[in-house]
């Protein structure tokens, strides 16, 4: 089958968030409510395990303060990651959140070849209409068919349900997309739903495991900024276009 549709994850795959946007956000929600808690970049390399803001202040408060008490945890996560939301957004509307190299140019190049896209992440869904519509113009959110975010789906990544749900939505087979991922949990959720996945590592990411990813590279790449392949078959190419895709979807898909 030829390929149809790309399917993109958000944090870490499109833009540095995590580094640059959601973690400021939850320190800054943290001092806001008076909490002394502050997230190093080292301790939040390991929280990233935990997806899901509101599940990862959970396992925060469950694994590393014992002492910390509240009569009702899921509330008291789910108010202290509304305000998170809510200051992830400001970042992300004063411009601070650049998209990383290659991905403005695949999404126009692929929108020109007739590729249909489509968004499966598990962030909230008011952080991807953010970053979209700030780093593209807020017409660019109607380039994605479907925008599946956040708990749309019973289970997070690394379970299969926003890759699954997003391929119902578009009535596709799995073999007909491809899926971009930055990390273990995104890759195990895409391979749940049968897909193939490119990967694109991060500082945080760099060290997974990308066991059955169709090449895992440190970015997208540019005309004059070629990628660097980490692993995958030898290619011509030096940037992730529509005839790599198509070279990458026929030998694996
Ligand atoms: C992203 C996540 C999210 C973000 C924070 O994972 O796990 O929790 O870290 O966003 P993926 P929220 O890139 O695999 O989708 O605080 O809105 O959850
Ligand atoms: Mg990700």
């Amino acid at each position: 089958m030829a390929l149809q549709a790309l399917i993109f994850d958000v944090d870490g795959t499109l833009a540095n968030t995590e580094r640059d946007g959601h973690l400021v956000a939850f320190n800054l929600a943290f001092k806001e409510l008076g909490l002394d808690w502050v997230w190093s970049n080292e301790l939040y390399h390991k929280l990233l395990d935990v997806t899901g803001g509101q599940l990862r202040i959970k396992h925060y408060v469950n694994n590393y303060l014992p002492e910390f008490k509240t009569d009702d945890l899921d509330a008291f996560a789910l108010s202290l990651h509304q305000l998170k939301t809510k200051i992830y957004v400001r970042i992300v509307d004063e411009g601070a959140m650049p998209l990383r190299p290659g991905v403005t140019r695949l999404f126009q190049e692929a929108r020109a070849a007739g590729l249909r896209m489509a968004i499966a992440t598990t962030t909230t869904p008011a952080n991807v209409v953010a970053l979209i519509s700030n780093t593209l113009g807020e017409e660019a959110l109607g380039w994605f068919e479907v925008i599946g975010a956040g708990d749309v789906v019973p289970n997070l990544k690394p379970a299969g349900d926003i890759y699954s749900y997003v391929l119902d939505q578009m009535n596709l087979d799995a073999s007909e997309c491809i899926a971009f991922e930055d990390s273990r949990n995104g890759i195990v959720s895409a391979t749940h739903a049968n897909l193939k996945t490119i990967i694109t590592v991060n500082e945080y990411t760099d060290t997974h495991d990308f066991t059955g990813a169709v090449v895992i590279l440190n970015n997208l790449g540019e005309l004059n900024q070629p990628f660097e392949m980490i692993e995958g078959n030898p290619t011509e190419s030096t940037f992730v276009d529509v005839a790599y895709l198509q070279e990458l979807h026929a030998q694996h898909c």
